[in-house]
């Protein structure tokens, strides 16, 4: 069921990278220069990218930029839930955070990449993404901007320290707010060296302890508040939910803001994916393998 690039399966040092930002995160081919970026500074930092869809009833691990231009917006949102639905429709399934993580722990992938994770989202109840509980079962370091500003980011905070989720604020002390850097709750531990990420994963690993969140500030922050509060009240207004909130929220900014949120978004995905990439660096040559 799981097809993984030679590439990567002689690499030592891999970050997995998802596929819904590059079908449903960007307007159309957008998010194949954005993976791409993100692939190129995985590369510079010294480890191979494993980006990760559904293609043709195989999960791919490793995608060309042929088969990334598949992942347009007819890509089926592939959260852990549909991913062997998709292996047997044969749709394209692009994969969330917590999609990609579950096919992270089949592969045994220790690092990823993304922009921000999915989690309890404003107003109704139980609309909690599956990201949360993936982390929870999938010993592997995620590196994101927090948690997108358009959830409820302190209950999402609350929620990662219920499952005993370490947030670690990368050379901060609180929680980045996506596109914002500003505002969020406290971090659990504060970083600021990768040999210190490495140091804490290990340990927490060890301790039999699953997922960890290194929460990287972007390097602009953008304030959009009000943005975000307009937004989310035409998705209500015009009947938008589930798992059509965060795709019809982000193009929203992406457009009120005169792209200004596009291109912080595109900045902090290829930063995460970089800093991912020299911590999974770091654990090769400590393991002496690199
Ligand atoms: N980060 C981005 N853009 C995105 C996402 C993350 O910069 O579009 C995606 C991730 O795939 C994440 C998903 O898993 O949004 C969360 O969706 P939901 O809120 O429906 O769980
Ligand atoms: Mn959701």
């Amino acid at each position: 069921m799981i097809r993984v690039s030679d590439e990567v399966r002689e690499a030592s040092a891999v970050v997995a990278l998802e596929t819904t930002l590059v079908a449903h995160g960007f307007p159309p081919g957008v998010g194949v220069q954005v993976a791409l970026e993100s692939e190129r500074r995985v590369r510079d930092a010294g480890a191979v990218p494993a980006t990760i869809g559904i293609l043709d009833g195989e999960i791919r691990v490793g995608l060309s930029e042929r088969e990334l231009e598949r992942f347009g917006p007819s890509a089926k949102k592939a959260g852990p839930r549909e991913l062997a639905s998709c292996l047997v429709s044969g749709e394209v399934g692009a994969t969330t955070v917590g999609g990609t993580l579950a096919v992270c722990r089949a592969a045994g992938i220790s690092f990823m990449g993304t922009g921000g994770i999915g989690g309890v989202h404003r107003g109704p109840a139980w609309d909690v993404s599956a990201d949360l509980l993936e982390l929870l079962r999938t010993p592997c370091l995620v590196v994101s901007s927090g948690a997108k500003s358009l959830l409820d980011v302190p209950a999402t905070c609350e929620f990662l320290e219920t499952l005993g989720v370490p947030v670690l604020g990368w050379r901060t002390d609180t929680v980045p707010r996506f596109y914002d850097a500003a505002g969020g709750p406290p971090v659990s531990a504060r970083v600021d060296s990768v040999d210190e990420v490495l140091r804490v994963s290990r340990a927490h690993w060890e301790l039999g302890g699953c997922g960890v969140l290194l929460a990287r500030p972007p390097d602009t922050s953008v304030d959009v508040d009000e943005l975000i509060e307009e937004a989310l009240a035409e998705a209500e207004g015009s009947g938008v939910a589930g798992q059509a909130v965060t795709p019809y929220v982000l193009s929203r900014l992406h457009k009120r803001s005169g792209g200004a949120t596009l291109e912080a978004n595109r900045q902090l995905i290829a930063a995460n994916a970089q800093l991912a990439a020299e911590v999974a660096a770091a654990a090769a040559t400590a393991a002496g393998v690199s």
